[in-house]
């Protein structure tokens, strides 16, 4: 019998291992459960991982918003909310951490990012005007609609292909936004919405050499460019991986630079800045930021609490300074790229590079059998949590919806599972239980059949649609 010497994780990468910035001091048990018990969860939840019982759900993976970890400081803050109806001292707290940490000078809290695109939505849109975006965002998108704008998919090509390498598919491309000004004449262009690091593209980066390209032209045209800073802090660390001059800047500098060349950001603070409930909306203009300030009273609560607590406000002022530090985001994009690591080295498809919250399966790849409308993406997840309890989420033809005006299917290019991670939350051992799921699954996959949707709601149908089996 030969034995093997076992190796450290940095060892078989032929590098010093690293660690987590923090140490675990309370914890919250997971409940296993047997594979009969979750066929019986599965078929309940009509195939849908949104409609499980979270109580059926071993590693959660849905997804990395509002389900990070807070630190200890954090919910030290929770303990010192001001619940005043207005002029909340945590508010104050929050506004100066934006302006610290993004630059922008007003800022509007809402109750979480959909709350933000509601308002700048319907305040920077006229009914007709168009929308060019980094491609679309599920609730970005319909909110746009709402206030009655056509959403323009701008991205680079790149972006739609899985297997591109390029280092920022996230970037606008710029010849696609001149030519629908030239064509479409700049009155008829609402805003340009950028999102820092593309959620439904796989997490994929804007450099900064793009913003300043889109700042230029902006003004050029009159032009306002808002961000949707959701995960723009994720961003900036592949900028300081990347892009030529920015090694040596901090995660902070970076961060402030980039928000400098926009003219407004809306949030969900649930996912960078690392609390449960929480967005804000935040510009420069004094005339924009008196129009948000006099509707968020109408949908959200009073401009110094928008729909939050004082103790939501609080940790969130804290959570914004925990979340530019580089030694957290080192950490958590590299536990990210640890199980893309895995899967790519195991010749599994996934979206390549590795982006920032996630790792999207490729389901096209995953199951070439299965043609679009069987919902690929839609079985790997029911696939996935049947063989371990693993919980990912459909981001295919499912999220994609219905076109407005011809109510036919939106066929999106990509077709993906993601398996999103939270903040602070699993360990490498939970990545490897992960890693190997994925593979017992892909190592099943010939026998694996499509789905059918047998209910569909009128508005985002993926999080309350159901789906059956189609039987051989
Ligand atoms: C996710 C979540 C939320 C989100 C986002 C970007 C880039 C805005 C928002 C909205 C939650 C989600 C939302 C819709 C469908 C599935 C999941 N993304 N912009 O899991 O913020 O949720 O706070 O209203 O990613 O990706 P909020």
């Amino acid at each position: 019998m030969t034995h093997e010497t076992p190796k450290t994780m940095g060892q078989q990468f032929g590098r010093r291992s690293w660690a987590e910035p923090w140490k675990i001091k309370m914890v919250e048990r997971l409940r296993m459960t047997t594979r009969e018990e979750r066929d019986k969860a599965l078929i309940e939840a009509g195939l849908n991982t949104f409609l499980l019982k979270s109580d059926d759900v071993y590693i959660d993976l849905l997804t990395d918003s509002g389900t990070s970890a807070m630190s200890d400081e954090q919910w030290a803050g929770m303990m010192l909310g001001d619940e005043a109806y207005a002029g909340s001292r945590n508010f104050y707290h929050l506004e100066a951490a934006l302006q610290k940490y993004y630059g922008y000078k007003y800022i509007v809290p809402t109750h979480q990012g959909r709350g933000a695109e509601h308002l700048i939505s319907q305040i920077a849109i006229k009914k007709g005007q168009f929308v060019p975006g980094n491609m679309y965002f599920t609730t970005t998108r319909l909110h746009q609609e709402l206030a009655g704008g056509i959403f323009v998919d701008v991205i680079l090509d790149k972006a739609h292909d899985p297997n591109s390498l390029h280092p920022f598919k996230g970037n606008i491309d710029v010849a696609k936004l001149e030519a629908l000004i030239a064509r479409e004449g700049a009155s008829k262009i609402a805003y340009v919405s950028l999102a820092g690091t593309v959620n439904m593209a796989g997490g994929q980066p804007v450099s900064m050499a793009n913003v300043k390209e889109l700042r230029a032209l902006c003004d050029k045209h009159g032009i306002k460019l808002y961000l949707d800073a959701t995960r723009m802090v994720e961003n900036a660390f592949f900028i300081q991986e990347r892009e030529e001059g920015y090694a040596k800047k901090t995660i902070a500098e970076i961060l402030k630079e980039f928000c400098g060349f926009t003219d407004g950001a809306w949030m969900s603070a649930k996912k960078d800045n690392l609390v449960n409930i929480g967005g804000w909306l935040a510009v420069n203009d004094w005339t924009m930021f008196e129009e948000l300030r006099n509707l968020v009273v109408v949908y959200e609560g009073l401009h110094t609490y928008g729909g939050l607590a004082g103790r939501d406000m609080e940790a969130m002022a804290i959570g914004i300074a925990e979340s530019v530090e580089d030694a957290h985001i080192k950490s958590r994009i590299g536990q990210v790229r640890y199980l893309g690591d895995l899967l790519t080295d195991w010749g599994i498809p996934i979206v390549q590079p590795v982006g920032g919250h996630a790792i999207f399966l490729n389901a096209r790849e995953f199951y070439p059998h299965l043609k679009q409308i069987e919902f690929p993406a839609q079985t790997l997840a029911a696939e996935l949590y049947l063989d371990s309890g693993i919980r990912s989420m459909e981001r295919g033809i499912a999220s994609a919806g219905r076109d407005a005006k011809t109510g036919d299917h939106y066929y999106p290019k990509l077709e993906l599972t993601r398996l999103t991670i939270p903040r602070r939350v699993y360990t490498q051992a939970h990545m490897d239980v992960v890693a190997e799921s994925v593979k017992a699954v892909f190592d099943a996959r010939g026998a694996t059949r499509g789905l059918k949707m047998i209910y569909e709601p009128k508005y985002l149908r993926f999080f309350q649609a159901r789906f059956e089996r189609l039987i051989a």
